[in-house]
């Protein structure tokens, strides 16, 4: 037996357990999670049916799976964890945005949309939940103007599509329309959020019914195909060469004797994106410019549907650039126009961070 009051035994409880413990084979801390995909929308939007319906998907799997909830750092965001095939996937189910009318006081507003910006700011990629049945309203534009501003890769995810198609044949009925085909739909839907949230026009869009766990896995597959797509890295040949051809096409219109010049390009970072240019004077390359080139850079580099985020640099900042972040003038542009995110690029960032790699 073995007494804590006198002490008897204690050592060779000690021994014991000594010998029945090999340190080296215990995990020293969780694995580090390969994916993060963060689901925000307003109030309502189905993000939680749509965690459920995720679940569904994993448990369904002949193969071992975990589903486990972990309460989340903040008090109404939860982390749900999956494990298949020795990957990881943390969905972030967040608590919904609501609107200001809605809100008793200004503070609980402001705290709903606060903790969707963590959750943002948290993932790799971000699912935001449109609700098909309703026209956007003022928490889809704020959410839709943070997540630009934070460079996420985003996944348009329009939910309620089987109330939503209903709701539009109804409308056309009686009309040549009315047996207007789902393609159709999804078309003027997905048209409508382009030109509605303009700064998120590279974003893919899926329809989703989450009650019926329809097209989720699709949903899913885009997730991770945007994070592969925001972690690619372009050899400084090739971007040097799309550099020159979109320069070729279209030069920044300068007052006369300016001459703007670009003497290199070279990419930076993964996730976003991060493209730096060198050119002779930064004030030359203005934020119409900018634009355009992020835009070509989407037709001819592989970054289609994620956010590219280019410095403009001048010559004398090319030592800097060496030690990344440590100062100079830096000018940036994002598909609608220069949004400086709420961090500088290059800020120091978490090395676990950093090196996780897009999986399989
Ligand atoms: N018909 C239909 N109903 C849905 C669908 N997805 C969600 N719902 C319903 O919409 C309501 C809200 O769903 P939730 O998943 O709780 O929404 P939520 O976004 O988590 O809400 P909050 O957390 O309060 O912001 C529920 O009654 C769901 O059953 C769908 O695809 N089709
Ligand atoms: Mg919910």
């Amino acid at each position: 037996g073995v007494s804590a009051l006198n002490g008897r035994n204690i050592d060779q409880l000690v021994q014991a357990i000594a010998a029945n413990i090999d340190l080296d084979k215990a995990p020293a801390q969780l694995p580090e999670p390969q994916l993060l995909v963060a689901i925000v929308g307003k109030r309502n939007a189905g993000k939680s049916t749509l965690v459920n319906a995720i679940a569904r998907i994993y448990e369904d799997d002949p193969q071992r799976v975990i589903v486990s909830e972990v309460p989340g750092t903040t008090r109404d965001s939860i982390d749900v964890r999956f494990e298949k095939d020795g990957k990881t996937l943390v969905v972030i189910d967040t608590a919904g945005v609501r609107k200001k009318r809605q809100m008793v006081t200004h503070d609980l507003e402001f705290y709903s949309f606060h903790r969707a910006q963590r959750s943002i700011r948290r993932a790799d990629v971000v699912m935001m939940l449109i609700d098909g049945t309703e026209p956007l309203s003022e928490p889809d534009r704020k959410l839709s103007q943070y997540i630009a501003e934070q460079f996420k890769p985003v996944l348009l995810v329009v939910n309620k599509w089987d109330l939503s198609v209903a709701k539009a044949r109804q409308i056309r009925a009686g009309t040549p329309d009315e047996n207007i085909s789902d393609e159709k739909l999804m078309q003027e839907f997905e048209q409508y959020l382009h030109t509605e949230m303009p700064h998120l026009s590279f974003a893919p869009v899926a329809f989703v019914t989450a009650t019926e766990g329809k097209n989720v896995q699709a949903a899913l597959d885009m997730a991770q195909h945007l994070f592969k797509q925001a972690n690619q890295r372009i050899g400084t040949g090739r971007l040097n060469a799309v550099i020159k051809q979109i320069f070729e096409q279209r030069m920044p219109s300068t007052p006369r004797g300016q001459r703007p010049k670009i003497l290199y390009a070279t990419q930076v970072d993964v996730a976003p994106p991060t493209i730096v240019l060198f050119v002779n004077d930064p004030e030359l390359f203005d934020a119409n410019y900018q634009r355009f080139i992020v835009n070509r850079f989407r037709e001819l580099l592989p970054f289609g549907q994620v956010p590219i985020r280019l410095l403009i640099r001048g010559r004398d900042e090319r030592q800097i650039e060496s030690q990344r972040g440590a100062g100079g003038q830096e000018s940036q542009a994002s598909a609608d126009g220069g949004q400086r995110p709420a961090e500088a690029p290059g800020r120091p960032r978490r090395a676990s961070r950093t090196q996780r790699k897009p999986q399989q």
